[in-house]
């Protein structure tokens, strides 16, 4: 095989083999944790598109089943898309996904679990009354899809949003029911925005003014904001917004602090997509799912059979500002870790490099708290870039010397560095304030050439003149580096696929590229193992 298969990820959700996107109507019932994924059982390509479904009790060891839903109808055949599951009153799942028919259209179908005895939930049937969303009313057709979990809203009916477009304008179309089966479509979307065409996947959820917890998708009033997030197809990133959901007249306005388009909040700013929220009421929380494409050619996924994973499984909370989202892997992930390697208190000289060593970190979770001291050395921000921080990143890589940093972590990195991806931060001098920018920068990643290599950015919104400290933690798992910078303030996650520092030949370094010194006040790696991972199919 071109690519070793020892670069498969060993903890992150991926299917036995072939293709896999769209992270699909996630849900917790009755002690078990759902999971359906957009799925081509006949090859690494997309295409052929069913709903693969897998089952867990903690979100970390899973279970494959048969697909759940497959194209078997006239409302369907073309494909079973993306959509999501609402457990209503009575626990009482029910899935809206996206069909497409004879005529290529998009519509949006129901189905029930046929035995709710099933712990599982294997089989799911789908009435001969679908669609029952079709695209009528001047609703275009071929860009209808992904319908959103509904909520309940105070005017006594279920609302759910279905992505959409109109000449340019990407629309969240807003339709209420009953009965969940009849379907009617409001005079205005919950939102919408122009100039930047088709939303995919939209989300619409609701978050605690105060605290971690989360709230059921219905919960609506004094003690939440929403949110609401769309897959931009136009740039394949993921926006979204804080605002406030008026229910009287069904309408979203995002805060002024968060803008709606390219600009705008990521989840995450690298590689994922097409992500999807739920509700566990289990242990109170909001968990987001997100999909990480390959960055290799589809003929090497052709090759070595299988594409896609999904991110580790985030809470979600809004932060104490008000102003964005902080994420961070779900608790039960700790359960993994093995080994251990503890440093305190390690000044990094300008320059200078310190290996992590006696742990293995092909496969490892590392958390590390750096002290930059002394903002004097700070780089002079330039405000060309206040709105771009891909660019900037692109522009002021791991390799360009800097004031204060670039300092971070080498991961996935041969024994003399020369494959590696930088993980890090740096910090410039603004008119008023300081600026923190976080980066993933893979250019280095691998001797292959025909793997694609984009440097990925956020800023990270602290306050580095009052705290001196930023902390980082990277998930490594073969060929993918999910960080979160500052406590899940600002998230990247990056595939790469090394030619070199692939299983034992992967080494971790921290790095200090600044003027200055800065000082590693702690770091902790440890050893992730391999939890069950859909390895056999159950009928
Ligand atoms: N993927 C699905 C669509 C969705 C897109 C098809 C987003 O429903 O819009 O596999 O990745």
């Amino acid at each position: 095989a071109v690519v070793n298969d020892e670069l498969k990820p060993r903890y992150h959700f991926r299917s036995p083999r072939n293709w896999l996107n769209d992270p699909n109507g996630p849900m917790y019932f009755k002690g078990i944790y759902h999971f359906f994924y957009q799925y081509n059982p006949y090859g690494s390509v997309w295409g052929n598109i069913v709903w693969a479904h897998s089952v867990s009790t903690n979100l970390i060891n899973w279970k494959a089943l048969a697909p759940a839903i497959y194209p078997s109808e006239p409302f369907d055949i073309y494909g079973c898309w993306s959509g999501s599951a609402t457990v209503l009153p009575g626990d009482k799942p029910v899935i809206l996904y996206t069909g497409v028919d004879p005529e290529q259209r998009q519509v949006q179908n129901i189905a029930f679990p046929t035995n709710l005895s099933d712990p599982y939930l294997r089989e799911w049937t789908k009435p001969d009354y679908n669609p029952v969303i079709p695209p009528e009313d001047g609703v275009n057709a071929s860009a209808f899809r992904d319908p959103t979990t509904a909520w309940y809203a105070p005017n006594k009916h279920w609302t759910l949003v279905v992505g959409s477009k109109r000449d340019r304008r990407g629309m969240a179309i807003l339709y209420r029911s009953k009965d969940f089966v009849h379907w009617i479509k409001a005079k205005h979307p919950l939102h919408s925005s122009k100039d930047i065409g088709m939303w995919e996947c939209p989300d619409f959820f609701p978050v605690a003014l105060k605290g971690r917890q989360g709230v059921d998708t219905s919960v609506y009033g004094d003690g939440v904001k929403h949110v609401f997030k769309v897959s931009l197809d136009a740039t394949r990133y993921e926006y979204y917004t804080v605002g406030t959901y008026y229910h009287l007249m069904d309408k979203y306005v995002p805060d002024a602090t968060s803008s709606d388009d390219h600009t705008g909040l990521r989840y995450d700013y690298g590689n994922f997509y097409a992500s999807k929220t739920f509700y566990d009421p289990a242990k109170r929380r909001r968990i987001l799912w997100g999909w990480a494409n390959e960055s290799d050619s589809a003929y090497t996924d052709k090759d070595k059979g299988w594409a896609g994973v999904q991110a580790i499984p985030r809470s979600i909370w809004l932060d104490d500002s008000g102003r964005q989202l902080v994420q961070w892997p779900i608790e039960e992930f700790k359960t993994l870790r093995g080994k251990h390697i503890f440093v305190k208190n390690k000044n990094i000289p300008s320059g200078g490099f310190l290996e992590v060593k006696d742990v293995q970190t092909a496969q490892a979770d590392v958390e590390v708290t750096f002290d930059v001291g002394s903002l004097e050395k700070a780089e002079e921000f330039d405000p060309y870039y206040v709105d771009d921080a891909q660019a900037f990143c692109a522009k002021k890589t791991a390799e360009t010397r800097g004031g204060v940093g670039p300092f971070g972590l080498l991961v996935l990195a041969s024994a003399n560095r020369e494959e590696r991806t930088a993980v890090f931060f740096r910090v410039f001098k603004a008119q008023s304030k300081y600026m923190v920018l976080m980066c993933h920068d893979p250019t280095r990643s691998s001797k292959r050439e025909s793997t694609y290599k984009p440097t990925f950015a956020g800023f990270v919104d602290i306050d580095i003149a009052k705290t001196r400290k930023i902390s980082l933690r990277s998930l490594i798992d073969h060929s993918v580096v999910e960080s979160f910078g500052a406590g899940g303030k600002t998230c990247i996650t990056s595939r790469i696929y090394p030619s070199v520092a692939i299983g034992e030949n992967a080494h971790l370094f921290v790095f200090n590229n600044g003027a200055q010194d800065v000082k590693v006040s702690e770091l902790n790696a440890w050893e992730i193992t391999e939890p069950e991972m859909n390895d056999e199919i159950i009928y």
